[in-house]
């Protein structure tokens, strides 16, 4: 099991605005879960957050998966974050160059630097993707999470890549807020606590999908991975009762932090 210091502790560690109100979230609503929402439209996604809302720390998009994607998005979204208190986390995987960014971040179809919370970068640029997230994000207290590691079968985010990503996390500690990541626990090198660790592919029976995603348990995630966030998609939205299945995950993440303090 891998020891950790509480979500609140870790709030007071963060110099990221972003980050310590999540940790704090976690801490009052007692949850880290996240939900990966790739349903087939905004619509379905909106009566999906405003089920499972109670349930969860932040609702992960990817809003270039919803065909009826509109200027009224973000405002929904936003309202239902306030209503059930949690965080918006869109997935965009930025991997351009600097001055690419500043406008695919501020700007185009979706506008993203205006409702979401949270997003992520690939390292793969080099730095200046992240001062150019940065230029728009930072002054609207927005949060960046480094893609360090993948869940994906044959990631090249290993070793020295991600020992790159806890360097470059380390020279912005305003910005970048933690990492996308799967066993932070075996990391080499050193990193802030105040950054979150957040995993994707769990499921709570293990295994994949076919297209190359591979599974943990919420349980193996935080204990032994030592994760903070765990993000779970199909686990939850394709159960024939994603309320449920929500509590179900939300106890499971909970129960495996609490248990590894
Ligand atoms: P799933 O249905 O639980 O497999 O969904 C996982 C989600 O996390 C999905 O939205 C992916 O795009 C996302 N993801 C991932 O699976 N693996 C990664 O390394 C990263 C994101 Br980064």
């Amino acid at each position: 099991v891998f020891k950790r210091d509480s979500y609140e502790h870790r709030a007071t560690l963060t110099e990221n605005k972003c980050a310590k109100d999540l940790w704090n979230l976690m801490a009052r609503k007692k949850t880290n879960l996240c939900v990966a929402a790739d349903v087939g439209t905004a619509k379905e996604l909106i009566v999906l957050a405003d089920k499972i809302g109670p349930e969860i720390c932040i609702l992960k998009t990817h809003c270039d998966l919803y065909p009826d994607f509109d200027d009224a998005f973000g405002a929904t979204l936003l309202e239902l974050a306030a209503k059930h208190d949690f965080m918006i986390f869109e997935d965009r995987k930025f991997a351009d160059i600097g001055n690419t960014v500043v406008g695919q971040y501020s700007s185009g179809v979706h506008k993203i630097a205006d409702w979401s919370h949270i997003t992520n970068a690939h390292i793969v640029p080099g730095a200046g993707i992240i001062d150019g997230l940065k230029q728009v994000g930072l002054p609207k207290g927005r949060g960046l999470l480094l893609l360090a590691e993948m869940s994906s079968a044959g990631t090249m985010a290993k070793g020295q890549y991600t020992e790159d990503a806890i360097a470059m996390a380390a020279k912005h500690p305003d910005f970048v807020m933690g990492f996308i990541s799967t066993r932070p626990s075996a990391w080499k090198g050193a990193w802030s606590r105040g950054l979150v660790q957040m995993t994707p592919g769990v499921q709570l029976g293990g295994g994949g999908d076919g297209l190359g995603q591979q599974y943990n348990t919420p349980d193996r995630v935080i204990k032994e991975c030592g994760s903070d966030v765990i993000i779970v998609g199909r686990g939850i939205y394709k159960a024939a009762d994603p309320v449920a299945s929500a509590a179900e995950y939300r106890k499971a993440g909970w129960d495996a932090y609490v248990s590894a303090l």
